[in-house]
């Protein structure tokens, strides 16, 4: 099986990728892609993700995109270890989990939209750590009552199984610290995180570890 990944080591996304082949324990051959750089934009990249984003997954000559979709497509080709759980109710919360994150949260602060703040509305660097921040604190603070409310949340955040939520959540919280937003008013999502961070598929495949770091 020829498996290609396209990352870039500061994205979130492609640390969440990253998490779930680790977890997996799928092998594949990494191509680094710099956001600053703008080669997520160049044609040759375009070519093979229209979106022009990362992460991309090619397997078999296809290409997979949106991690979230590619998660759910991973677990239905390799089952074990499972990252999604067994009952519709399990489901629904560790999709509505993953998506607080990777819908509500995580657009509003992806490059492209920080760069547009600032080239069509001029916002400063200070502006712009403002708006990031305030989504982060919005973002995570109802994911912290939610996970209180529901309170399926164990070690991770369904029970004591990784799940696709906690390949979101990781990702999110190093964002956040990446940020200075403080991640202590979290104390339901900090424990998940430190349980998280105890595994090699989250610390191995973390930001730091990744040969295109700088
Ligand atoms: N919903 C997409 C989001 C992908 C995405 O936005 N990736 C970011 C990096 S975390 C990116 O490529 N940003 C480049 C840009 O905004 O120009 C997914 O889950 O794969």
């Amino acid at each position: 099986m020829a498996r290609h990944l396209y990352t870039f080591f500061r994205s979130s996304t492609s640390y969440r990728m990253r998490i779930m082949l680790a977890y997996k324990r799928l092998d594949y051959q990494p191509h680094y892609v710099s956001l600053p750089k703008m080669e997520h934009r160049e044609s040759g990249y375009r070519d093979l993700n229209p979106q022009g984003l990362v992460p991309l997954l090619i397997e078999d000559g296809r290409g997979y995109i949106q991690t979230l979709a590619v998660i759910e497509y991973l677990d239905e080709i390799y089952p074990e270890p499972p990252l999604m759980p067994k009952t519709p109710q399990e489901r629904a919360y560790v999709r509505a989990f993953s998506q607080i994150i990777s819908c509500d949260i995580h657009p509003l602060n992806n490059v492209r939209v920080l760069k547009r703040l600032k080239s069509q509305f001029g916002a400063d660097e200070a502006a712009t750590n403002e708006w990031y921040a305030h989504w982060i604190a919005e973002g995570l603070s109802s994911l912290e009552e939610y996970v209180a409310r529901e309170g399926r949340s164990g070690r991770f955040a369904l029970g004591d199984s990784v799940t696709m939520a906690d390949t979101c959540l990781v990702p999110q919280i190093f964002n956040a610290q990446r940020f200075g937003c403080p991640v202590d008013v979290y104390p339901k999502l900090m424990a998940v995180f430190d349980n998280c961070m105890k595994l090699p598929a989250f610390t191995e495949t973390q930001p730091s570890t990744q040969p295109d770091a700088f």
